[in-house]
Order: structure tokens, then sequence, then C-alpha cells
């Protein structure tokens, strides 16, 4: 079996998603997801110009081969650009295999060691109680763990306030440049313990909730909030520091036993071993679709396993549901699997991407079809043209840059 053509799609069905689909010589084809958010054109151009070419004539049989041969053969290699081609073009081989031998992906990578992949959803709200209520609510849903987000007083905006509808939804497309949030970690620093305080007060202790710091504290203001989250017993507490510091993380670890996640901006292996051999943290969050695909992402789940670490991959809604799909394969399949993230992705997205998972008390299921049972509907993808679209960033109040 050879690979004849690899087609880029790049589509906008309420945000952007780059895909790529791998046609074989036997008719068999194969679909992965390559969307790097704010920066989708730099993937779909890397994937048409510089990686389809060297595709045309290989075995899709041979996935191992054509990932070191695509990472190792770059020379320059690895970043959120390379390592999302990679992982698209390694979805697509990892469906194709399946569909050859007639097995789902959860299959060929050993089997399931579970039914469903426990999910967890993103809950908002511009006070505390408007929180209380979006959490109530996903619980009525069926979620056992749940990530809250709060707005901050004094600050217009801030990352995660949308919870949801945000997670699904580009709302920042429209405009022709990125919208701009105000971070200050003062008022961020007094408003979240209280936040838990109030949730853990009303809702009890059998809820797993979790909060995602979105990279934005330094170490100490990182190990303060770890300490004072510890009395609420987080499921986890998310990315509290800069994907750059992480030697930092022994001084959070040091300074609480509140459960530390981090990885979602890793885009290797690489990245990940320090935290993971040094047992820094207890969730590794790559994200399957910016660390190198299936391939990229078993490894790394392989060599957590040994030192307690659980998986939590990235389950945003900016990732297609080809990715999510990948996610519960792996999640159902490997034993360190913790949680997963998730979204309900609008009709428009099920109606170019079908097939991803569903979600049933709790848990998410991915279908018995072979390979990762998701595919793209070229025709609809069509009705949907790119929109550029960026992430929004944020200022501290003087106006200088920060991380978003
Ligand atoms: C998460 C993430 C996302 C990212 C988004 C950026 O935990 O789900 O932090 O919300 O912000 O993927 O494109
Ligand atoms: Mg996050």
């Amino acid at each position: 079996m050879r690979i004849t053509d690899v087609r880029v799609i790049v589509t906008c069905p309420g945000r952007n998603y780059v895909l790529v689909k791998i046609i074989t010589d036997e008719g068999v084809y194969g679909v992965g997801d390559a969307t790097l958010n704010g920066r989708e054109l730099a993937v779909a151009e890397t994937l048409d110009k510089h990686i389809a070419p060297l595709l045309i004539g290989r075995d899709p049989d041979r996935i191992e081969d054509t990932w070191q041969y695509l990472y190792r053969g770059a020379y320059w290699r690895g970043g959120p650009v390379l390592m999302t081609a990679l992982a698209g073009v390694d979805m697509a081989l990892w469906d194709i295999k399946g569909k050859v031998c007639g097995k789902p992906v959860y299959s060929l990578l050993g089997g399931k060691t579970r039914e469903g992949a426990l999910g967890y959803t993103h809950c908002a709200g511009r006070d505390f109680a408007e929180v209380e209520d979006s959490v109530r609510q996903a619980m009525a849903q069926g979620f056992k763990v749940i990530r809250a987000q709060v707005s901050i007083p004094g600050l217009p905006s801030t990352y995660g306030q949308g919870g949801q509808k945000e997670a699904a939804l580009a709302t920042w497309g429209e405009a022709s440049l990125p919208m701009v949030e105000v971070w200050e970690p003062g008022p961020y620093l007094r408003t979240i313990p209280r936040l838990f305080e109030h949730l853990r007060s009303r809702l009890g202790d059998e809820v797993e909730l979790l909060h995602d710091v979105h990279e934005r504290l330094n170490p100490v203001q990182a190990a303060r909030l770890a300490r004072e989250l510890e009395p609420f017993h987080l499921f986890f507490l998310e990315d509290p520091l800069r994907p750059e510091h992480q030697p930092s993380l022994r001084l959070v670890r040091q300074a609480a036993t509140t459960p530390i996640a981090m990885g979602e901006l890793y885009t290797s292996l690489w990245e990940c071993l320090p935290v993971i051999t040094e047992q820094l943290i207890d969730f590794i969050r790559c994200d399957l679709v910016h660390s190198g695909g299936i391939t990229g992402a078993r490894k790394i789940a392989a060599i957590a396993e040994p030192y307690g670490v659980q998986t939590a991959w990235h389950g945003p809604g900016d990732a297609a549901p080809i990715t999510h799909a990948a996610n519960v394969h792996m999640d159902i399949a490997i034993p360190n699997f913790g949680v997963q993230e998730m979204v309900f992705f609008p009709e428009q997205v099920q109606e170019v991407i079908p097939g991803g998972p569903t979600f049933r008390d709790g848990s998410l299921y991915v279908s018995d079809a072979p390979g990762l049972g998701t595919d793209v509907n070229e025709e609809a993808a069509r009705k949907y043209p790119y929109r550029r679209a960026y992430l929004p960033i944020a200022r501290r109040q003087d106006g200088s840059m920060h991380d978003w």
C-alpha cells in the first residue's frame, strides 16, 4: 500500500481547523487534525509545501518510521508548528492502520483497560454565585470532575470566563487584531481561594473541582496559591507556571500537596521528561495535536506510568473532534489515564468533522469503528472558509505585555 495524495483542508465552522486527509492507492484514507489556534496557516503551508511531497509513495503502515523521518529528518525540529503538522500526519496514519486491520485505534494500542474516559467540563461565572450555579448544572448533566473559573474584580475580562461556551466556539475571531485582556496577579490571588472556599462550603466534598491558572503566575505566587487552595482538595491546579519555568515547579511542589497538572504548551516528550522523572507534577496534560500525535503521546504516557503521573490530555474546542477521538482512544487503552478535558462541539463542527467522542454519565466514549471513527466532510468544509482569528493577549495595568 502506498500514499498517493495528502490533502490539507482548512475550514472555519465557527472556528478554524486544519485537517489532513491521507489517501492511498487502495482507496483507504485516514484523517488527522493539525490545528494550531491563531497560527493555522503556518501549519497548513508546512504540510502542503514541505511535508506532503515527502509522504507520496511511502508505505502508510510504517507510522514510527514516518514519524522519525519527519521529526529527525527536518534538522531544525520540534516547536508547535512542526509538531502540529507531524501530529496531523500521525493521526491520519493511525486511522489508516485501523481501517486496514478492521480495528479501532484503542485496540491497536493494546486494547481497553476501561470502557469510557472520565471527562471534565468548564464552568465559569461573573461572581461566585454564578460559578456555583454553573457547577450545579454540570453536576446535573452527569459531570464528576469540573473546572471552575471566575471573573476577577477590577479586571475587565479574564481567561476562562466563558466556560463551556468559550471552549467550544471562537468568540475572538471577528476583530482583525487580538482582544486585549488586563491581568494583575494581586486581585487574582485574593479571589481564587475564596472561590473554592465558597464552592466547597455549598457543594460539599464529593464533586472533583479543578482550576486553570493558564501559566500566569511567577513561582512564588504559584506556590502561595497551591498552598492556599490546599484545604479545598482540588483534583488538580493546572498550569501554575509558564512552560519555561520547569525547575521552579520544585518550589510549588514543596509548598503544598495540591496536585499539579502541566503540559498543554509542551510540544515534545523531551520537555515532559524532567517534570515527570522528578515527580514535580501529578498529571501530564500534553495536547496530542501539538506534541506529535498518538505516537508522541503514547511515549509520554508510557514514561509517566512508572513515576505515578497520570494523563489529562488537553481537550479544548480549538482541537478538532479528531484529536478528541484520538485522546479517548488513548485514554481507554493506557493504564495511567487520569481525566479527559472535553467540549460539546456545535452542530456545524459535527457536520464538517463527524464521529467525535460521545458523552454519557460523566464519561466519554468512542465508537468501535475501525480507525479513529472520525471523518471530514469536504463538501461541508468548503462552506466555511478560513477567517483570520487571534487568541487574546494580556497586558498588565501599566500596559506592559504579560503571557496570556
Ligand atoms: C485549556 C486551555 C485552553 C487554551 C486554548 C488556547 O485548558 O483548555 O488552557 O483553553 O487556552 O487551547 O488555544
Ligand atoms: Mg489550560
